[in-house]
């Protein structure tokens, strides 16, 4: 049974399809949908979240449909959930639950499931009373007033040293996935970020012809992957394709997969894609933008990609396109499908123009004897002219910031620009 609680006047429109996303949720979740209440409300019941009479509604409904679970499209707090569970007599979770639980059962990698653990745990550590009441009611022991203080204790700690173990371990993979980007330096990158669904990994399917995991559900990727996308004229980005986003994400999980997201900080350029289809299409990217705000990456260069356009009619695109174009200082705007070839082209020559600007010339005279420099050259560069003098080779070439930076470094190696 699902619960929205929109809040303060509005449309109903938003209300509807915010309750059509929790149910989406529970479907990738694999509980199935037997009713829905909403209750506009101005703000959170201490008790109940809802009204008294409303709660009791709920109570009444979900019996009435045989309802297992109840989950609220907002937080509640250790002591509503509570409450709501006493009342109504089945276990009630909010959206947060729901996400974790989503998130724990699609994690593949070690990284992504103790990171889903973290915020597993981090979540727990309140309701931690709760969870207890949970169980002791299934026990049923009479008199039975839930663990005492010392349990509860107990377990506190335990919970709180698992949490430090998990931050270490967290931190130890994240300087080896640091040490892995900086072999990855010199290369031009490029991360999908986006709504949850709006095909960021089919994208980079059609942009790198690797098979990507696609589905037709929330929460497809949970980690993050990288490939290399040929562009043509002989240029290369290696792109990543990053969690998708949603609303109401639960902070603890942003923060626990901020190592994953670091791939999206170090980017050089980020592709947001839209699902142009989708009738919420502008609030999602309001949502996007919101949380790049959060992780300081809203600033970053930005293409917004909007995809899925085969679903829309001629008018559609071309309005879109015009409501684009007449916003001065927006984002660079593409159309693609990513289930047509020839509408990533101009992805792909938007990317090229990007990886060409960032290109500089440069005169690099080293001795014959460091094979390194050339192969780098000829490997993150362009050479555009190559000679040499006894044991002196002099290349002229166009090269990306970090191959200029990693050869100004070398010792032996003199950089003149413009070359
Ligand atoms: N019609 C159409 N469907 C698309 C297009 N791109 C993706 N899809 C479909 O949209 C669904 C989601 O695509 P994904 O690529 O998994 O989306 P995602 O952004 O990676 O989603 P998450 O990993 O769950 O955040 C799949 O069913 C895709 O087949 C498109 O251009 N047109
Ligand atoms: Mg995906």
């Amino acid at each position: 049974m699902l619960v929205g609680t929109p809040r303060g006047p509005g449309g109903g429109e938003e209300a509807g399809e915010d309750l059509r996303e929790l149910a989406r949720l529970t479907d990738t979740a694999g509980g199935v949908v037997v009713g829905e209440v909403i209750q506009r409300i101005r703000a959170p019941g201490s008790r109940y979240y809802l009204g008294k009479g409303k709660a009791s509604e709920l109570r009444d409904l979900a019996r009435e449909r045989d309802a297992e679970l109840i989950i609220f499209d907002d937080d509640l707090t250790p002591a509503q959930g509570n409450n709501l569970e006493k009342l109504c007599g089945v276990r009630v979770m909010d959206r947060t639950e729901l996400i974790l639980d989503i998130f724990a059962t699609r994690a593949r990698t070690y990284e992504a499931r103790m990171q889903v653990e973290l915020a597993q745990l981090q979540y727990l550590l309140p309701r931690l009373r709760r969870m207890w009441v949970h169980l002791s009611r299934i026990r049923g022991g009479i008199g039975f007033r839930g663990p005492g203080e010392t349990q509860l204790e107990t377990d506190r700690r335990l919970i709180g040293t698992r949490i430090a173990e998990l931050r270490r371990k967290l931190k130890t993979v994240a300087r080896s996935r640091a040490t892995q980007r900086k072999r990855r330096e010199g290369h031009f990158r490029a991360a999908l970020v986006g709504y949850t669904n709006a095909g960021k990994s089919s994208l980079l399917e059609a942009l790198s012809d690797s098979p990507q995991f696609v589905e037709d559900r929330l929460f497809a990727t949970l980690d993050p992957s990288t490939r290399c996308a040929r562009l043509g004229d002989g240029h290369e980005a290696l792109v990543t394709d990053t969690v998708g986003f949603i609303r109401k994400l639960p902070h603890g999980l942003i923060a626990s997969f901020r190592s994953t997201l670091e791939e999206a900080r170090e980017a050089d350029v980020l592709l947001h894609v839209v699902d142009a289809s989708h009738p919420d299409r502008d609030r999602q990217r309001e949502v996007v933008r919101g949380v790049l705000d959060d992780l300081g990456l809203v600033d970053r260069p930005r293409i917004l990609v909007f995809n899925k356009i085969d679903l829309l009619t001629g008018d559609d695109i071309l309005s879109l396109r015009k409501r684009m174009s007449e916003r001065p200082g927006e984002r660079t705007a593409l159309y693609t499908s990513a289930l047509a070839p020839s509408t990533v082209e101009p992805l792909r020559s938007e990317l090229r123009t990007r990886i060409r600007a960032r290109l500089q010339r440069i005169r690099v005279e080293f001795p014959v004897a460091s094979g390194r420099v050339l192969s780098a050259l000829y490997e993150n560069g362009e050479v555009l002219s190559r000679s040499q003098d006894g044991a002196l080779v002099s290349v002229v070439a166009k090269a990306p910031p970090a191959l200029v930076g990693w050869l100004r470094a070398r010792g032996g190696v003199r950089v003149v620009e413009p070359g």
